[in-house]
């Protein structure tokens, strides 16, 4: 096992309880043991990188997942202060043959992230700068931040931006591959917004990414952005708040025996979605009824009194509701479902598709499948199928062929989130089942004559065409080869090197 010094600075400042064994296997190479090649003095860490080793808390915290279904493994963790850090990462990755995973706010859940076993994670979560220039009308944040840590500050100086719809993920994490949400009518994908990146190379060296600068590379991380190093830093153009940044919502409950007769009246009118509303549906076992509901969540982005106007087809329904007027910096956190939604720690299997078109046979074919599994399995209840109804209208405005994002044409996106408690194996081997039925079902109605699905949302077996899109993978792997040459990136959606 490991000798060290205690004597060195690096081991002051590493947390060094109960070396571990390295099981064998992860690779042809004999894998290299870790500890001893990160605790080495010779690394001249900075002093705010530190390094850690299973069953520590920091290495717990750098190792944190929000689901812990197919899970990544780690034999240690390193959280560099430096990008000159990252790159000594990248080298001794790269010569000692050892895999590393980057993580920005650890809410990947591609099932193919378990095929990276017994590696270091490179953690980044204290990566937490945030600019706003309020001249420029741009923000620029580090990795670790996540889409909570900016609604206050951005609200505050009087812009808001197009984000994802939870607080928890990494911002920059959302935006490498592609980054929808509710805004998404009016201001674009979060790549959109995104005027330049740093980012530490497969080289170890630093660059900037933006029109100017790697132009090619510009064009592939707006889609794919996980396949070429590791961002440091990224700057978005924001807007100054409309309508004082107040939002109008309006969540509807509906019963069972009325989801198809709202879904007729969701297809019918507002197949056309205005650029400035925006649906969340979502199919859940609610406990304080102990039945199956359907919950509309819309969100409006201008005055109460249009709003009403816009939503009057739902809200003539005459179903339970509840309104309210929020700020912009308020509306996630106020949602009720984001903690709920944000909770780490948990095992949970999704299935995703692009919708190009808004489909009441296919929502109302899909509800009734989880609502019988609602029955079936008591502990899949936490279980939720969103249907988000997203315009489109700026996300298509931009040149399909000047990013990599490949779907510029969905205006909206099913999540079949299965939730259940960790061992529950009976129900997750169901879950898994109706995920994949679902997922084939519904992409009949999606509008697409393939499985799409953008990379965020992926589960990862999915085809590289249905989720980077055929024409877009020649261009792409290209890119791959030229600025990752040795593939070290390549467990979160990899791409290939060659296409086809
Ligand atoms: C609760 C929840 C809500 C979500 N909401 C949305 C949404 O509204 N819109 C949307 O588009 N997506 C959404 N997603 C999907 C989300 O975009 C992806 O899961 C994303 O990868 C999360 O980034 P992360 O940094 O938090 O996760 P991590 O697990 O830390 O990162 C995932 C992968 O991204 C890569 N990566 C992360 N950071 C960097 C970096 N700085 N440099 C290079 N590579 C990096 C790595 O390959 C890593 O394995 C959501 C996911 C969850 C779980
Ligand atoms: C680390 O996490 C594991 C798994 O969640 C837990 O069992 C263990 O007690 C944690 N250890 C420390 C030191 O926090
Ligand atoms: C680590 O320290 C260096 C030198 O003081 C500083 O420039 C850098 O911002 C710190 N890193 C982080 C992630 O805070
Ligand atoms: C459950 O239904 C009731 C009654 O319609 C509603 O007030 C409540 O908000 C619902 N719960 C959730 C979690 O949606
Ligand atoms: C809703 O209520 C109004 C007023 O009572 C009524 O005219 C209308 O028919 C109702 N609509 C539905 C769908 O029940
Ligand atoms: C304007 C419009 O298309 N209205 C439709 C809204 O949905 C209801 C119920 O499906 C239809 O009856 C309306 O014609």
């Amino acid at each position: 096992m490991a000798k060290f010094r205690l004597s060195s600075l690096l081991a002051f400042l590493c947390v060094l309880e109960n070396a571990v064994a390295l099981p064998q296997g992860y690779s042809n190479e004999p894998e290299p043991d870790l500890k001893p090649l990160l605790i080495d003095p010779i690394r001249k860490w900075s002093l705010n990188t530190t390094v850690s080793f299973p069953n520590s808390p920091a290495f717990n915290a750098s190792t944190e997942r929000w689901t812990i279904a197919d899970p990544p493994t780690y034999v240690a963790a390193i959280r560099p202060g430096t990008e000159d850090d990252i790159g000594k990462v990248i080298s001794l990755a790269k010569t000692k043959r050892f895999p590393f995973l980057t993580r920005g706010a650890g809410h990947g859940y591609a099932a193919s992230l378990g095929d990276f076993q017994l590696g270091l994670s490179l953690d980044l979560s204290q990566w937490k700068h945030l600019e706003i220039d309020k001249r420029a009308q741009t923000l620029t944040v580090g990795p670790g931040i996540t889409f909570a840590e900016i609604f206050d500050p951005l609200f505050n100086a009087g812009f808001y931006i197009q984000t994802g719809s939870c607080s928890c993920p990494s911002m920059i994490g959302v935006t490498l591959g592609g980054g929808i949400g509710r805004l998404m009518g009016k201001y674009g994908l979060l790549v959109d917004a995104l005027q330049s990146v740093r980012m530490v190379g497969a080289n170890g060296k630093v660059i900037t990414v933006s029109a100017t600068s790697h132009p090619d590379l510009w064009w592939g991380i707006r889609g794919a952005g996980a396949n070429f190093g590791v961002i440091t830093s990224a700057t978005y153009k924001v807007h100054p708040l409309v309508n004082n940044g107040n939002v109008f919502v309006a969540d509807f409950y509906l019963p069972v025996e009325r989801s198809r007769e709202y879904f007729d009246m969701v297809e019918a009118n507002y197949s056309n979605i205005p650029d400035n509303l925006a649906q969340v549906m979502v199919g859940i076992w609610n406990r304080t009824i102990s039945s199956v509901q359907l919950v509309g969540d819309w969100v409006y982005y201008g005055t109460e009194k249009e709003a009403r106007k816009v939503l009057a087809p739902v809200f003539n329904l005459n179903a339970t509701s509840s309104t309210r007027i929020v700020q912009w910096n308020k509306l996630i956190s106020s949602s009720g479902f984001d903690e709920f939604i944000c909770q780490p720690n948990q095992p949970r299997s999704l299935f995703s598709l692009n919708q190009k078109i808004y489909s009441a046979d296919g929502y109302q074919a899909g509800f009734k499948k989880i609502e019988k599994y609602f029955y079936d399995h008591p502990g899949g209840r936490d279980t939720t199928l969103v249907i988000e109804n997203f315009p489109n209208q700026a996300v298509a405005a931009v040149p399909d062929d000047s990013t990599a994002f490949p779907w510029r044409d969905s205006q909206g996106f099913i999540q079949v989130n299965f939730a259940y408690v960790a061992g529950d194996e009976a129900t997750a081997r169901a879950s898994n089942k109706l995920g994949e039925e679902l997922r084939n079902q519904l992409a009949v109605t999606s509008g697409y004559s393939e499985k799409a699905v953008f990379v965020n949302y992926a589960r990862g077996e999915e085809s590289i065409e249905n989720i980077y899109g055929k024409r877009k993978l020649p261009r792409l792997a290209q890119l791959k080869k030229k600025y990752d040459p040795s593939n070290l990136f390549a467990y979160n959606h990899p791409l290939p090197m060659h296409y086809p």
